[in-house]
């Protein structure tokens, strides 16, 4: 019986055509930048983004925290988004590399994407009081992990970058699924990424590679990210094999993105016909969908238990349950999995 694992898009396998280009791939060592596909990679990925230069990386996290450190000194603040992966997820690093303290703010309309109102009052200047940490980056994430996969358009990206280049604080866009909003808002990633110092993309989320991120900026940033991703353990050698899926990836997955939103719109609405179940399901734009059940009478965790036996998986989070579509995941899935938690839920 099939696994239908709506855990996370990190659970893809690679397909046959990035099995391929693992088995075919030329190599080098990258700690001497001799890798031919890893430069490739890298090459490749700053010419979609319009950046100067990129980095592969073994994690998004690594590549999100090597851009706190560079960007930052210790003692320096983060403004972020209350649900920010960087701050919520990656294990308070930005305190135990960087130094920093997260300082996390709401969205005003609560979609958990940040506009300028939102940030200026939490932000320090460098020449507030002496005892007032200043601030020294902002972080933003597009789409939204933690609020549902929401997007953040262009425009506010423009307007943030704008107001942050003026006070002459850096931003770093936490791009993980950047894939995933340039294909919800009909946009380039390129265009997304234009108004931030540097992005962070994982090539192993959505777009299906089995490992890797990337990291991207200007020039010395990069040059110093090399010197960064070294230190934290992440220079690997014959990396090639898993660039040549991350190029497979980056070429042939991000016109299939819109499928997985299809997917996850459907799944969405089947939900919202559920007794019990709290979601809005206008917010649905791209891949995750995040929705309460403690109208239920049983927690999001017995829920989860309840549809594991019946090979269905999904992440159970206090009274919420996340499940994020991806490649390996059918429309016919989505249809069985809303079944199964139909069954469970009369029961
Ligand atoms: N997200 C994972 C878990 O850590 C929650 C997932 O299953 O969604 N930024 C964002 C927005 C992310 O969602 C993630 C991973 C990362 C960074 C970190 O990437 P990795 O796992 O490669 O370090």
């Amino acid at each position: 019986m099939k696994l239908i694992d709506l855990r996370s898009d990190t659970v893809t396998k690679p397909t046959p055509a990035m099995r391929r280009a693992m088995a075919d791939a030329e190599v080098g060592d990258d700690v001497y930048g001799e890798d031919p596909t890893v430069n490739r990679l890298q090459e490749r990925a700053a010419e979609l983004f319009d950046k100067e230069a990129a980095l592969f990386v073994p994690t998004g996290s690594m590549g999100n925290q090597i851009a706190v450190k560079l960007h930052t000194r210790p003692g320096m603040e983060v403004v972020i988004e209350e649900r920010g992966h960087i701050f919520n997820y990656e294990m308070a690093a930005m305190s135990a590399i960087a130094g920093t303290l997260a300082r996390p703010v709401k969205s005003g309309d609560g979609s958990g994407i940040l506009s300028w109102q939102d940030i200026e009052p939490a932000l320090h200047a460098r020449d507030a009081a002496y005892y007032v940490a200043p601030t020294g980056l902002v972080a933003l994430e597009n789409s939204h992990n933690l609020a549902g996969g929401a997007v953040m358009p262009r425009e506010r990206a423009e307007e943030i970058g704008a107001r942050a280049l003026a006070l002459g604080l850096p931003v770093h866009l936490d791009g993980a699924r950047i894939f995933n909003a340039a294909a919800a808002l009909s946009e380039s990633v390129a265009a997304l990424a234009r108004p931030v110092d540097s992005v962070m993309f994982c090539l192993s989320k959505g777009l299906g590679a089995p490992v890797g991120s990337m990291l991207l900026g200007r020039r010395d940033f990069i040059g110093e990210a090399r010197r960064w991703r070294k230190l934290l353990g992440g220079g690997m050698r014959q990396a090639g094999v898993l660039a040549a899926a991350g190029l497979v990836a980056l070429e042939q997955t991000p016109p299939v993105l819109h499928e997985d939103h299809a997917n996850a719109r459907r799944l969405a609405a089947g939900l919202a016909e559920l007794p019990g179940v709290r979601i809005d399901v206008e917010r649905v734009v791209t891949n995750i969908i995040i929705f309460d059940v403690s109208g239920t009478g049983i927690t999001a965790d017995e829920i989860c238990a309840h549809l594991k036996e019946h090979h269905v998986l999904a992440s159970g989070f206090g009274s919420s349950i996340r499940m994020v579509t991806h490649y390996d995941v059918s429309r016919q899935d989505i249809d069985t999995a809303l079944t199964e938690l139909r069954t469970i839920l009369k029961k």
